[in-house]
């Protein structure tokens, strides 16, 4: 943490420092209560042009989404096809949580919001426009936007997000843009499963339906894919996981975009509730599970990269994945600001993060090296408290979430993530949030944290989940391994014997953020 600290105090005024700074002290009362895209180590083995794509893109490149903030804006409303899984009302769940978009923004307005946004907040390396419709039913005022961006400030990195319907139209203005991430959301390959997820697509002038409906977009679709990828624009897939859909079919999707050349493949769990008005939310659709979602995530890692830190944003998030900061960028409060675009001191400050992403990865090597030759068949999750760069700097009180790494003896792996609500209430601690919390993340062995009171620590022991705060402020990896290799010696040591735990019992909703 002193790196961290450090680092901070280079940090100018006006600047954001909200990851880099040490917090307050704990007040929940013990009374009452190499890496690669989406997986670990090895992304500095990629071609030297695509690291440089997506060393410092969060969603592209899941060691850079704990240091690097991506902002959305929503300045395309419109939509030019219907699914299931979305009400129009809500953000668009292809890319975000439902949830209102507070403001539509005009191109104008919206180069206002990314040069504010760049000037507080100089880790923010990526402008994503994700809806709250679909980008491409809104082409004028999403290149516009883009073309305004990329002369204000030339840093910045654009990514698009569509359903694919429209892409194929517009592969050139794409490439003369400058854009160069695009994540297209492909649900299915097969009509008649598309049929059950899109009711109906709007495509030259005519709406279509039923299986005719999804034929024209899983053909636009992977049309668009293997056109982008010709041009050597780097691409997404995301997919819905849709239980009883299209969970087995999305190996088949997982094949399908990787023989057109997709990058990265971002399985996202359903988000169904009734009160989100949509067709599966009234028709009871559940979402997966975290267990469901693994298991298929795993069964599709193979030559495509598995993304797994998506927090399904809202079209109008700010921040690191994870947080959300779009209050503070109102249309009112942007154009109060002081804006002030600073090439400069955007460069220095994102010199200091990699100075310390270096640092954090040659800490996990090392530890890592010390389990060379050695062989264990034992796995386990653990759960981490962190509010970012990479390190254990977050109470378990204050958590909003915790991210879960798979410990072996090849490393420590980011497999998840799971949204709780804040435990500590300030002076007290809320035990059915606590209970809820351990149900959360049942399927851990340990969660490692800054700082934890008396009760949760001694309810967490009786879970069988050890509360581990002797890394605090470390860099998470490297403790845990560190904590994993005493973990298989205590074992071979026969002080104790390693038992599998069982499911994580998840809420619907938890696994996404509250971004
Ligand atoms: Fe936005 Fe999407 Fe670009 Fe990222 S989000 S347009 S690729 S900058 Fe990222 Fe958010 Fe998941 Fe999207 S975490 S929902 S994958
Ligand atoms: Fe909603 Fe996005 Fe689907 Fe359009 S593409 S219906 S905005 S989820």
């Amino acid at each position: 943490m002193n790196a961290v600290v450090e680092r901070g105090k280079h940090v100018k005024a006006g600047v954001d420092r909200g990851t880099i700074m040490q917090s307050a002290g704990c007040r929940a009362s013990a009374k009452t209560g190499q890496a690669s895209c989406g997986s670990q180590a090895g992304q500095r083995d990629l071609p030297s042009e695509i690291w440089e794509k997506v060393k410092d893109h969060p969603c592209y490149s899941e060691e850079a989404h704990h240091h690097y903030a991506r902002m959305h804006v929503a300045v395309a409303p419109a939509c030019n096809i219907q699914c299931n899984y979305c009400n129009r009302k809500y953000d668009c769940a292809n890319e975000s949580r439902p949830g209102v978009v507070s403001e539509k923004l005009t191109p104008e307005q919206a180069v206002r919001k990314v040069l504010a946004v760049a000037t507080r907040i100089p880790q923010m390396t990526v402008l994503g426009i994700a809806g709250p419709g679909d980008p491409l039913a809104n082409p004028v005022k999403t290149f516009k936007t883009f073309e305004l961006v990329a002369k204000a400030a030339p840093d910045i990195k654009l990514c698009l997000s569509t359903n694919g319907l429209a892409l194929p139209d517009h592969i050139d203005t794409i490439a003369r843009s400058k854009i160069d991430h695009v994540t297209v959301t492909i649900n299915m390959v097969d009509p008649e499963i598309g049929a059950k997820i899109y009711p109906w697509i709007f495509f030259n002038h005519k709406r279509y339906t039923g299986i005719d409906a999804a034929k024209i977009l899983t053909d636009r679709q992977l049309q668009g894919l293997e056109m982008l990828s010709e041009r050597g624009i780097l691409c997404k897939v995301n997919s819905v996981m849709i239980p009883n859909i299209n969970d087995d079919h999305l190996v088949e999707v997982n094949k399908a975009v990787k023989s057109r050349g997709a990058f990265l493949h971002n399985i996202m769990p359903l988000i169904s509730a009734p009160e989100h008005g949509t067709v599966f939310g009234l028709n009871g659709q559940r979402g997966p599970t975290a267990q469901e979602l693994k298991a298929l995530q795993d069964a599709c890692e193979g030559e495509i990269k598995m993304m797994r830190h998506c927090r399904q944003c809202r079209a109008d998030a700010v921040g690191l994945l994870g947080e959300d900061r779009s209050a503070e960028f109102t249309t009112d409060q942007v154009m109060r600001m002081d804006v002030q675009y600073d090439l400069e001191m955007r460069e220095a400050y994102q010199g200091r993060v990699e100075d310390e992403r270096a640092a954090k990865v040659a800490a996990a090597q090392k530890e890592l090296a010390e389990f060379a030759g050695e062989m264990s068949a034992i796995t386990l999750l653990v759960a981490v408290a962190t509010k970012g760069s990479g390190l254990i700097n977050e109470h378990f009180g204050h958590a909003k979430e915790f991210q879960v790494y798979e410990l072996s003896t090849s490393g420590a792996k980011f497999v998840g993530h799971r949204r709780v609500d804040v435990y500590c209430q300030g002076g007290y601690g809320e035990e059915d949030r606590l209970s809820a919390i351990m149900r959360g993340i049942h399927d851990c062995h340990a969660v490692f944290v800054s700082k934890i009171g008396g009760c949760p620590k001694s309810n967490l022991i009786k879970a069988g989940i050890e509360p581990v705060d002797q890394y605090a402020h470390e860099f998470i990896e490297k403790s845990a391994i560190a904590w994993f290799k005493s973990y298989l010696d205590k074992v071979k040591r026969g002080e104790f014997q390693h038992v599998r735990r069982g499911g994580a019992a998840l809420p619907q909703g938890s696994l996404i953020s509250a971004a």
